[in-house]
C-alpha cells in the first residue's frame, strides 16, 4: 500500500471510515465513497443487467490527489455494493497515468468491457485504455497507452481531458474535452477502428468565451470538462434526427475553477454539431458538476453528477470524506426542447412513514401550514397551483428556535414566468460554508408546479416541473422541521406527500473493499 505522502493526509488512513461515518452531514441514501475523496461519476453503465458506477476516488484522504477509479455496482440503482478499485496510477516515471487516472467512460468492445480514461502525467492528461475481465473486476491497461500521443498540433489549448466514446456503424468515435486559448471551450473529435489507434478529425464545436459576462450562470468557460454527447430525441446518435434532437453536455471550467454544467441542444451530423440553443443543466451550478449519462437496457437515459462540497478544504479533511454522487436521474427531452429530469422511480422503495396532507388554499401573509413532517432523510412531493404573483416557501431542516432553515421558494411572475430559488442564507450558523442563493426559471404557464425535493443530510436535490436545483447545506443545530407558507399572493396546495427515506449502506465499509 502507498505510504501517506500528501501534506493534507493528516487523518490516519485507518480512522477515515469511522470519521466519515460519524459525520452528521454525511448522506445516507446517496452514494458516497467509503471515505476519502470522491468526485466525477465515470464509466456509468449497465452491463449484463447490473449497473456499474465508477468514480474519481482518493482513499488517502478527503482531498483531490493521485486519483483512482473507485467502483460500485447495483441491481436496482438504489443500493450499491463496493467493489475493488478498478484503476490506480501505475508506478514508474514514464507511466502515462503516473499521477492519476482521471475521468472517462466504459464501452462494450464486442463483448469486452473497455475503459477510456485520462491518464495524468505531471500537469497533463492524455487518453488511455484499459480492458476488463467479464465480471468487470480486474482491469489491464493497454500497452499502447497513451492511445493519443498529444493534443492536436498547431492549436493552443487550455486543457485536454475526459472522454465521450460511441460506436457509429463499424467505427468508434470519441470526443475529448478541451479549450482553444483566446476563443472558448471545445470538444475534439476523433475516429478509430479499434479504440487504440485514433485519427483526429477536428473540433466538433467551439464555444465563444467572450459572448457573455464571465459571471453569467451560462458562461461557457475556457474549457469543457466531461463532454457527453447523446441523442435525446428519437433514434440513435448519428442517424439523421431533427435540428434539436441531440444534446452536448459539458461542464464549463476556467483556469482551475469548476463553474457549472451546461448543454447545447442541436444536431450532430457528419463531423460537427450545429447548436440550436444553450441551457443550464442544473441551477445549483457547481453542486451538480461533471455529469455523465448512459442508456440503460430498458432505453432510459440516466445521468449522475458530482455534488461538490460547500465547506472549507480543512473541514473536509477533518470530516474524513468529501463528495456525494447525485441520485440517478432519468433524462428526457421535454416538449419545449429542453431536458427534463426526475429521480429514477426505483428510489421509491426507500420510502416509509408516509404523511399525506389534503389540498387547501395557501393565503399570502405567511401563516405557516402545520405539515407535521420532520426529518433529515426525506422525499417530498407537492402539487401546487400558483396564481400570478404568488410566492410559496417550503422550509427544510429548520431548527426548533427558527434560527436555521433552508428555504425552497417557488414564485410566479405576473406574466406567468416561474422561478425556483434555494435560499441558503439561514441554512447554517457556520460562517465558513457556502450559502450563496441559487435560482433558475421554471416553466409554469398555467401556474401548476410539480415539486419534488430529496433531502439527505447535507445533500438537497430539488426538481420543479423537471428543472433541477442541487446544492449542499450544513446546518449546525440539527433541525429537521418542514414548514410550508405562501409568502405572497395566493397558491393552492393540491397535494402534499412526504416520506422518510431509508439508508442504503447497512454494514461496515472499507477503504479498499
Ligand atoms: N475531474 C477530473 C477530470 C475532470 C474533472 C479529475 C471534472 O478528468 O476534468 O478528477 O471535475
Amino acid at each position: 500500500m502507498t505510504e501517506l505522502t500528501h501534506p493534507l493526509a493528516t487523518v490516519p488512513r485507518d480512522e477515515l471510515v469511522a470519521r466519515a461515518e460519524a459525520d452528521p452531514h454525511r448522506p445516507r441514501f446517496h452514494f458516497v465513497s467509503p471515505a476519502g475523496w470522491l468526485n466525477d461519476p465515470n464509466g456509468v453503465s449497465q452491463w449484463n443487467g447490473t449497473y456499474h458506477l465508477f468514480y474519481q476516488y482518493n482513499p488517502e484522504g478527503a482531498f483531490h490527489h493521485r486519483i483512482q477509479w473507485g467502483h460500485a455496482s447495483s441491481t436496482d440503482l438504489v443500493s450499491w455494493s463496493d467493489l475493488p478499485v478498478a484503476l490506480e496510477p501505475s508506478g514508474g516515471p514514464d507511466s502515462p497515468d503516473r499521477d492519476g487516472c482521471w475521468s472517462g467512460v466504459l464501452v462494450n468492445d464486442g463483448g469486452t468491457p473497455t475503459l477510456v480514461y485520462s491518464g495524468r502525467h505531471g500537469e497533463h492528461e492524455l487518453p488511455c485504455v484499459a480492458v476488463g475481465t467479464p465480471d468487470l473486476l480486474s482491469w489491464a491497461k493497454a500497452p499502447e497507452n497513451p492511445v493519443i500521443a498529444a493534443p492536436p498540433a498547431g492549436v493552443e489549448i487550455t486543457a485536454y481531458r475526459d472522454h465521450c466514446v460511441w460506436r457509429e456503424g463499424t467505427i468508434w468515435r470519441q470526443l475529448v474535452g478541451s479549450g482553444i486559448r483566446g476563443r472558448g471551450g471545445t470538444a475534439f473529435l476523433y475516429e478509430s477502428a479499434d479504440l487504440r489507434s485514433w485519427g483526429y478529425i477536428g473540433p466538433l464545436l467551439i464555444g465563444d468565451a467572450a459572448d457573455r459576462d464571465e459571471a453569467a450562470s451560462d458562461w461557457t468557460g475556457t474549457m469543457w470538462e466531461c463532454v457527453d454527447l447523446f441523442r435525446a430525441g428519437p433514434g440513435t446518435l448519428g442517424s439523421g434526427g431533427g435540428p434539436a434532437d441531440d444534446v452536448l453536455v459539458f461542464s464549463a471550467w476556467n483556469d482551475g475553477d469548476t463553474r457549472h454544467p451546461l448543454y447545447w441542444t442541436g444536431q450532430y451530423s457528419g463531423d460537427s454539431f450545429e447548436p440550436a440553443a444553450l441551457h443550464r443543466l442544473d441551477y445549483g451550478g457547481r453542486f451538480f458538476y461533471a455529469p455523465q449519462s448512459f442508456a440503460d437496457e430498458s432505453g432510459r437515459r440516466i445521468m449522475f453528477g458530482w455534488l461538490q462540497e460547500g465547506r472549507s478544504d480543512a473541514a473536509m479533511v477533518e470530516a474524513g470524506w468529501s463528495g456525494v454522487m447525485s441520485l440517478p436521474r432519468v433524462t428526457t427531452l421535454a416538449a419545449d426542447g429542453t431536458l427534463s429530469f426526475a429521480p429514477v422511480p426505483e428510489l421509491e422503495q426507500l420510502r416509509s412513514q408516509h404523511v399525506h396532507l389534503p389540498g387547501r388554499v395557501l393565503a399570502g401573509g405567511g401563516t405557516p401550514v402545520e405539515t407535521g413532517v420532520s426529518g433529515n432523510q426525506l422525499d417530498l412531493e407537492l402539487e401546487l397551483q400558483l396564481a400570478p404573483g404568488a410566492v410559496v416557501r417550503l422550509g427544510l431542516l429548520g431548527s426548533q428556535d427558527g434560527v436555521e432553515e433552508t428555504a425552497v421558494e417557488l414564485s410566479r411572475g405576473s406574466g406567468g414566468q416561474g422561478t425556483l430559488r434555494l435560499d441558503r442564507t439561514r441554512s447554517s450558523l457556520d460562517p465558513l460554508v457556502d450559502v450563496e442563493q441559487k435560482s433558475g426559471p421554471v416553466p409554469m404557464s398555467d401556474g401548476r408546479v410539480h415539486l419534488r425535493i430529496l433531502v439527505d443530510h447535507s445533500a438537497v436535490e430539488i426538481f420543479a416541473n423537471g428543472k433541477p436545483l442541487t446544492a449542499r447545506v450544513y446546518p449546525t443545530l440539527g433541525g429537521e422541521s418542514v414548514s410550508l407558507t405562501a409568502a405572497a399572493g395566493t397558491a393552492r396546495l393540491l397535494s402534499f406527500d412526504a416520506w422518510t427515506m431509508g439508508g442504503i449502506f447497512g454494514g461496515a465499509r472499507t477503504l479498499f473493499p
